[in-house]
């Protein structure tokens, strides 16, 4: 057997693909673009959700909301090392990344607005992103597929904290109240949009699919999360902003509305209504931190300087 052969049969087989093994060129390729605009859109994922730890309601809120965010640092970190399991190097994506030649998920250039925000996020942003993750966890490559095991834990643990964290605010005052419908108004398409272009679009489905590296379509993804949000919009009391939202018992799926693709482009175009806030604010951090790279660049140069001697 040839080595692409070797690679067809371990596809075929169902088992991973190693650091190691021989990997086609495009398959490097997409596992690198895939894995990087994920851990991308962790890092900069923090900043929505980071700009309320200052402000949270309550010491208890404040703790809850700094575990959460420190987590996505956690899973960009983590995500970032498997990137360079396939011979990316950390600091040429950091540097895509600030120069906008890389790309991040289009939900995290939406301002937050209320409290309310961070408890849809965690609704519907992480459910969303578990509705996506879970599958990963069988993808063919193995460092990615079991980052993504311990990632969808925490997932599931930050969807929960948001979807009690509404609830809470659903039993307060009629003013919370409105401000989880608000939220909910402005975050429901934007999520929809987390599952990427329709099929018809999507142009690295068909080979990602073949290659294992998906285990579904954008589409089917993005109609399970509509199946999954539907009964726990109606627990939590609140209305989903889609007037053609409705079971269809033939499909035995939650018909929905027409997704303002036209929007979506501009988002992932760089045109969101805070893309230039998010960027800046990520190249301030990359280059405050200069003088720690520089710092653990000279450390590390002098222990192998004492260890050669
Ligand atoms: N935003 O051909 P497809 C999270 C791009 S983490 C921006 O369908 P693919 C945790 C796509 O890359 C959220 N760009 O692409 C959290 C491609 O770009 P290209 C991130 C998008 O890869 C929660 C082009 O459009 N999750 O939320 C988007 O087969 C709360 C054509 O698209 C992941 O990254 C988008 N929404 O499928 C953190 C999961 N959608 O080729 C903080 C892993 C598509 O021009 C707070 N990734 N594009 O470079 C995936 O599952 C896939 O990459 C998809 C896209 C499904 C996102």
């Amino acid at each position: 057997m040839n080595l692409e052969q070797d690679f067809d049969a371990t596809i075929a087989r169902d088992q991973r693909i190693e650091p190691r093994d021989w990997m086609p060129d495009g398959y490097r390729k997409t596992m690198i673009r895939q894995v990087a605009q994920h851990a991308h859109s962790e890092i900069i994922g923090m900043q929505p959700e980071g700009d309320w730890i200052t402000r949270a309601p309550s010491l208890r809120r404040k703790a809850i909301l700094l575990a959460k965010v420190q987590d996505e640092a956690g899973h960009g970190l983590y995500l970032y090392s498997a990137a360079e399991t396939l011979g990316a190097d950390r600091d040429d994506l950091t540097e895509r990344l600030i120069g906008g030649r890389q790309k991040y998920s289009s939900i995290f250039n939406y301002p937050t607005l209320t409290f309310a925000d961070v408890g849809v996020i965690g609704w519907l942003v992480d459910g969303a992103a578990i509705c996506n993750q879970v599958p990963l966890c069988r993808s063919s490559y193995g460092p990615y597929a079991r980052a993504m095991i311990r990632i969808c834990k925490e997932e599931s643990f930050h969807q929960r904290q948001g979807y009690e964290l509404l609830m809470t605010m659903m039993s307060g005052t009629q003013a919370q109240r409105d401000m989880v419908q608000d939220a909910t108004d402005r975050w429901w398409w934007p999520s929809l949009m987390m599952f990427g272009p329709p099929d018809a679009q999507s142009t690295n489905t068909a080979q990602s699919m073949v290659w294992k590296i998906k285990r579904h379509t954008n589409d089917e993804l993005r109609q399970r999360f509509v199946d999954m949000s539907v009964p726990q919009a109606e627990k939590l009391g609140v209305t989903l902003p889609d007037p053609d939202l409705k079971w269809n018992a033939e499909r035995g799926h939650y018909d929905f509305g027409e997704i303002d693709w036209a929007h979506f482009k501009e988002v992932v175009s760089g045109n969101g209504p805070c893309n230039e806030i998010r960027l800046t604010r990520r190249r301030k951090a990359h280059e405050g931190g200069q003088w720690v790279r520089d710092a653990a660049a000279a450390h590390a140069a002098k222990q192998q300087r004492k260890e050669a001697v």
